[in-house]
């Protein structure tokens, strides 16, 4: 099975990336035929800042080659990289009703966030991920849920250009994690963990102890002392549940045994020395891949050219049955 996903270069990565997503690409790299692209070119549709995108994109391939993202097992490589991803962005285009992509969600967040950035680049977004997809024929996308109607545009376009020009792409089905697909802000329980976000909403996988703790123990509660999972009701206290079970191994109705009667202190304090402990062999392995930069650039270099392979090959495929060559 083929499998891509993508990660937007736009900064520290932190534990809902990890949970929801990183986990996931390593799992799969062991089975399956997994593809995994930085995507440089979705980052410049909210504000950036020029000297910080190279950064931030090597940034982004340590934090996932130390989390455990292994190059001889799977083609790890930058957008950009590759041109066909925007020539075949271009002509999914042209098969797509703009009434899609104005109702998509993401695109309805991010222009209300951005109010002074409000591009087509925003707009045209999903079509240039559903581009990185059916380009390598991908059979399975891992996303968290945030994604979901994105691929769910994906498909729908390619079994239009498959009806309309004969059968080109694949089809390709949505992966969601188990449990733990939406982690939520530390701050704002109701909201997801992002990047964007207060540095105190999220928990970097790189974040010093210093500030593990600080961070959690900062961490919104509700009100009650109890160590009960309730989303609706418990949100903040819901949310750690499912981070302390997902890096833990343990299930949440295990834990709300452990801490019955002990209170959001006891909990919280438990939680910072887990995450401590499974985070600092990632801090570790950072360091030292940040003196190697000759070589992440190296396995960045020979993914682009395994992914240009593919890549070359579906367009051949899309512009004949287009018409266009
Ligand atoms: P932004 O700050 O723009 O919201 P982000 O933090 O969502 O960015 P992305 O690069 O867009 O990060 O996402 C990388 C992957 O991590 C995606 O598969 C996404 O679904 C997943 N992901 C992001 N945030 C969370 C979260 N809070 N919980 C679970 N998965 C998440
Ligand atoms: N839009 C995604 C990142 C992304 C992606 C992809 C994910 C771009 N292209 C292709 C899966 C497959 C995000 O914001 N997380």
């Amino acid at each position: 099975m083929r499998v891509f996903s993508g990660v937007r270069p736009t900064g520290k990565l932190h534990i809902g990336n990890y949970l929801g997503a990183i986990r996931q690409w390593l799992e799969l790299q062991e089975k399956e035929d997994c593809i995994f692209c930085i995507v440089d070119l979705h980052a410049i549709t909210t504000p950036f800042h020029p000297k910080e995108l190279q950064k931030n994109i090597f940034e982004t391939a340590i934090s996932y080659l130390s989390s455990g993202l292994n190059p001889e097992k799977c083609v790890f490589f930058v957008q950009s990289r590759v041109k066909e991803h925007t020539e075949l962005s271009w002509i999914l285009g042209t098969i797509c009703p703009i009434g899609e992509l104005k109702r998509m969600t993401q695109f309805k967040e991010k222009t209300k966030k951005h109010k002074k950035y409000v591009n087509a680049g925003l707009l045209n977004y999903p079509l240039l991920m559903a581009a990185d997809i059916l380009l390598y024929q991908a059979d399975i996308v891992p996303v968290g849920s945030d994604q979901v109607q994105h691929v769910e545009l994906t498909r729908e376009l390619a079994r239009r250009f498959n009806q309309k020009f004969g059968n080109t792409f694949r089809v390709p089905k949505i992966l969601l994690p188990k449990i733990g697909a939406k982690i939520m802000s530390l701050q704002n329980p109701r909201k997801k963990m992002s990047k964007t976000d207060t540095e105190k909403g999220y928990i970097g996988i790189f974040d010093t102890p210093k500030e593990i703790e600080k961070k959690v123990m900062a961490a919104v509660t509700d009100p009650g002392k109890k160590i009960v999972y309730n989303p609706q009701r418990k949100p903040g206290i819901s949310n750690l549940l499912v981070i302390y079970s997902l890096f833990s191994g343990k299930e949440i109705k295990e834990l709300e045994k452990e801490f019955r009667g002990k209170g959001y202190a006891v909990f919280k304090k438990s939680l910072i020395s887990l995450l401590i402990t499974t985070l600092e062999p990632l801090r570790k392995k950072r360091k030292e891949l940040l003196q190697r930069e000759v070589y992440v650039r190296e396995i960045l270099n020979k993914g682009a050219k395994k992914a240009q392979k593919i890549a070359t090959s579906t367009m051949e495929k899309v512009k004949q049955n287009m018409g266009l060559s």
